[in-house]
């Protein structure tokens, strides 16, 4: 769901989601979540998903919300998620190659907290471009429903928006869903070219997830998770 005159379509794994405004109720409650970290209604964020779990084997696998319009790869982006309903562990570790396809984080970097009911979890700076996340799967497969709301601010919109500005004169647009224009290299072999190519040798790597309870949750938590060595390692990683 998008805020005001922006249309922007989302893509979500294969699927293309088709924009829905955010009804009025829901940007009162976003008001009324956001508030207490210093948001009033013309600073809050401009596109919304929900996410129903309805049990625990209900999940979503590694990856990185790194689409074009968020910009996440390049420049700092926030994502603010709220939890609602069963308790739930996220997982977070830094971008490693990528096995059978699949995004995979690199061994020994990964760490977890535990989003409960009323929590709020950011992802900041360049976490996007470094880390990945996962909602990990459960058991059970009663009935124990759990919410998220997840906040992000489109910054590149996409046709067919009203605010989509095409990028270069060329006609290559970036910010077209589902362009290739700001995907990393997906080998070990073509990183090491690009590695080669661009003579760099390696760059901060800068970004945390941070979790805090806004009430809904008994004894709220505010839990830090940094990558091993205190959010700058001294190095490059790669899809
Ligand atoms: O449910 C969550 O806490 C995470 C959801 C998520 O990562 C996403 O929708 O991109
Ligand atoms: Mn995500
Ligand atoms: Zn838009």
């Amino acid at each position: 769901m998008v805020r005001g005159e922006c249309r922007c379509p989302y893509k979500y794994g294969k699927e293309l989601v088709q924009p829905s405004p955010i009804p009025d109720w829901l940007e009162d409650v976003m008001l009324r979540w956001l508030q207490e970290f210093g948001f009033d209604r013309e600073s809050l964020p401009n596109s919304v998903n929900l996410n129903l779990y309805e049990h625990a084997g209900h999940s979503v696998g590694w990856h990185a919300d790194d689409e074009p319009l968020f910009q996440g790869k390049v420049q700092d982006a926030r994502i603010i998620s709220v939890s609602l309903g069963a308790p739930r562990r996220f997982r977070i570790g830094m971008r490693g190659l990528r096995r059978a396809k699949k995004m995979m984080p690199d061994k020994g970097t990964v760490s977890d907290v535990m989003l409960n009911h009323g929590d709020v979890c950011t992802m900041e700076g360049l976490f996007q471009k470094h880390f990945l996340h996962q909602l990990s799967r459960g058991k059970s497969t009663t009935p124990d429903p759990r919410v998220n709301a997840t906040f992000r601010w489109i910054v590149e919109h996409a046709a067919p928006c009203p605010f989509h500005v095409p990028r270069s004169e060329d006609g290559s647009d970036a910010s077209v869903v589902g362009s290739d224009a700001l995907k990393a290299p997906r080998s070990a072999a073509k990183a090491k070219a690009r590695l080669k190519q661009n003579g760099a040798g390696a760059v901060r790597v800068s970004g945390r997830c941070r979790v805090t309870g806004i009430g809904g949750s008994e004894g709220a938590q505010t839990k830090t998770l940094r990558p091993p060595n205190r959010g700058e390692l001294q190095r490059e990683s790669f899809q």
